[in-house]
């Protein structure tokens, strides 16, 4: 069974709000960098850098991460073993940093992207948007934007539907 949280209009009201948000959190939009977390959360990012240059007609740089080396649970990593991750395209040394995934859970792939940020640069602040926080946090994380706050239970799972990979924008607890 599943329970339908956002439709697409409800999902693009909640992204123009958050870029209202960052704009307004980040006195404008110099400086800013946006930092996409793989798979949904870079198509958010590029929806939030598209709004921004709507609103402010300013082009924010997108670069995509990968956390999946940086990850805490992956048996293979070892602490301070050499870590390849692709280098981003916009350096983001000095710069207001938005990092950008589609749901908040324990808080782990957040941890492990702030690793991955700053094995590339050392920007002078990161802020966290994400569009759903379904809570259960492990680690001392919160989001700075949120699209929605949704209470689930350890098992549930929200489903995240995005029109560049899924055909559809939607969001569903199941
Ligand atoms: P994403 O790549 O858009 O973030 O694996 C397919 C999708 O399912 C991924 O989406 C992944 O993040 C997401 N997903 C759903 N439930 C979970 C979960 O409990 N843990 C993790 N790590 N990913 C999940
Ligand atoms: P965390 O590391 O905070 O436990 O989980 C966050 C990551 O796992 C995000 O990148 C997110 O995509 C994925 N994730 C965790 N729970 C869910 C969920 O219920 N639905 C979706 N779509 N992704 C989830
Ligand atoms: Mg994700």
């Amino acid at each position: 069974m599943s329970k339908q949280i956002f439709d697409e209009i409800a999902m693009k009201r909640a992204l123009t709000r958050i870029t209202y948000e960052i704009i307004e959190n980040n006195k404008g939009v110099d400086n800013l960098v946006l930092v996409g977390i793989k798979t949904r959360g870079v198509f958010l990012a590029r929806r939030i850098a598209q709004r921004l240059k709507e609103l402010e007609n300013f082009e924010v740089g997108v670069n995509e991460l990968d956390i999946s080396l940086y990850r805490d649970d992956i048996s293979s990593h070892r602490p301070g073993a050499a870590k390849q991750v692709a280098e981003f395209k916009n350096d983001v040394t000095d710069k207001n940093v938005v990092l950008v995934d589609d749901v908040l859970f324990t808080g782990r792939t957040i941890r492990a992207a702030l690793d991955a940020i700053m094995d590339q640069g050392r920007p002078r602040k990161i802020r966290l948007a994400v569009l759903v926080d379904r809570g259960h946090r492990q680690l001392p994380i919160r989001a700075d934007f949120v699209g929605k706050n949704i209470p689930t239970s350890w098992d549930e799972k929200v489903a995240v539907y995005m029109t560049e990979v899924d055909n559809k924008d939607d969001i569903e607890l199941i």
